[in-house]
């Protein structure tokens, strides 16, 4: 089991960003990237934690066009799912040190700005490094309750704790892994995101929220059996763009159409509420591996699980802008097209 951080090695040959980070690693990155970038990145802070740890969101543009559109991306709302603070920052190292003539990302910050906040749990991320490598929950004391700890994914007001109804996906119970918390938002850092997201609603077209493992992709709704008002819109023109090339038969569907939720709705979630909030492109990324290094995939890992995701989350953003964007700049059409065959 990998109990240590064997990253720190200073044999090793990888780079910073096919390593993992402690917080305070982090922290130091996110200081040092809007400092070294002022034209491109800026750090704002959106909350804090239950501990009272800083919430950074990092504000990727590249212009200061007026109406310009926004995507969100949140990484580590579960603590032990490493790989998903490395491709934040993987995904900000990429935007902030390419070549922006390179068309893909060029088209979406031309015409988006990104908010990517990289440590969404600090509080359980810490404790992963410390104390228990297998925590996912934040580290809230509960009034009631000897156990520690709410789940983030449950804590959001979208049929939160599925309010009377029977599911076996979150849980009132404060020791379980799925504690959906005393009320929706109970947690300081869902209630920052969901602050930030309520105050940016109108940019915010497209949310993404970063988790492991199992190399899907998900879209609402998780907390119902009832389809996203534009499922099909979200089938078939997010299908066909990712599908074929990036996550080879990945895409699992919930309620109805997949089996993954259909006996087992997990209520509470960012996504769903993200998208009941009017984000109609909401999704939740469920990085590699399918399970056999699970939680627990190796720094040399890093590197393939991030690029696929990069690939990914570049494809739909230019699918979205195409869909949502009357008047895309042209060079947009070109690369949009060029991606998805
Ligand atoms: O159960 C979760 O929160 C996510 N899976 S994980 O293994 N990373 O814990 C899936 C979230 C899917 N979306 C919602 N449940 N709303
Ligand atoms: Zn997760």
């Amino acid at each position: 089991m990998q109990t240590k951080n064997d990253s720190t090695d200073p044999r090793s040959s990888s780079t910073f960003y096919e390593r993992y980070h402690s917080l305070e690693d982090i922290y130091y990155w996110i200081n040092r990237t809007a400092q070294d970038n002022p034209d491109k990145v800026k750090a704002i802070l959106i909350g804090s934690s239950y501990e009272k740890r800083p919430l950074y969101a990092l504000k990727l543009t590249l212009n200061n066009r007026p109406n310009k559109k926004a995507i969100w991306i949140d990484c580590g709302i579960h603590a032990r799912e490493w790989i998903s603070p490395a491709f934040c920052l993987w995904f900000v190292h990429y935007v902030s040190t390419c070549d922006l003539v390179s068309v893909d990302i060029a088209n979406i910050l031309d015409n988006m700005d990104v908010y990517v906040l990289p440590v969404m749990n600090p509080d359980g991320y810490k404790y992963t490094w410390t104390t228990n490598r297998m925590w996912r929950k934040n580290r809230s004391i509960s009034r009631s309750s000897a156990c520690t700890g709410v789940d983030l994914n449950r804590n959001f007001d979208a049929n939160w704790c599925s309010e009377g109804v029977v599911s076996e996906g979150a849980s009132h119970e404060p020791c379980t892994e799925i504690y959906c918390g005393a009320f929706p938002e109970s947690e300081p850092e869902s209630e920052a995101v969901a602050n930030f997201l309520r105050l940016h609603k109108d940019t915010v077209q497209l949310y993404l929220s970063i988790h492991s493992y199992s190399q899907m992709l998900l879209f609402p709704y998780s907390c119902t059996l009832d389809e996203a008002e534009n499922h099909n819109d979200l089938v078939s023109g997010l299908d066909r763009s990712v599908k074929p090339s990036i996550y080879p038969s990945v895409i699992r569907l919930l309620g109805k159409v997949g089996v993954f939720h259909s006996h087992n709705l997990a209520p509470g979630g960012s996504d769903d509420w993200a998208y009941n909030l009017g984000i109609k492109y909401s999704f939740t990324f469920e990085l590699q591996d399918r399970g056999h290094y699970g939680f627990l995939l190796p720094p040399s890992h890093i590197a393939k699980a991030c690029n696929e995701a990069l690939l990914a989350v570049k494809t739909i953003a230019n699918k979205v802008i195409e869909k949502t964007q009357s008047f895309p700049c042209p060079s947009l059409v070109t690369t949009a097209n060029t991606l998805i065959v």
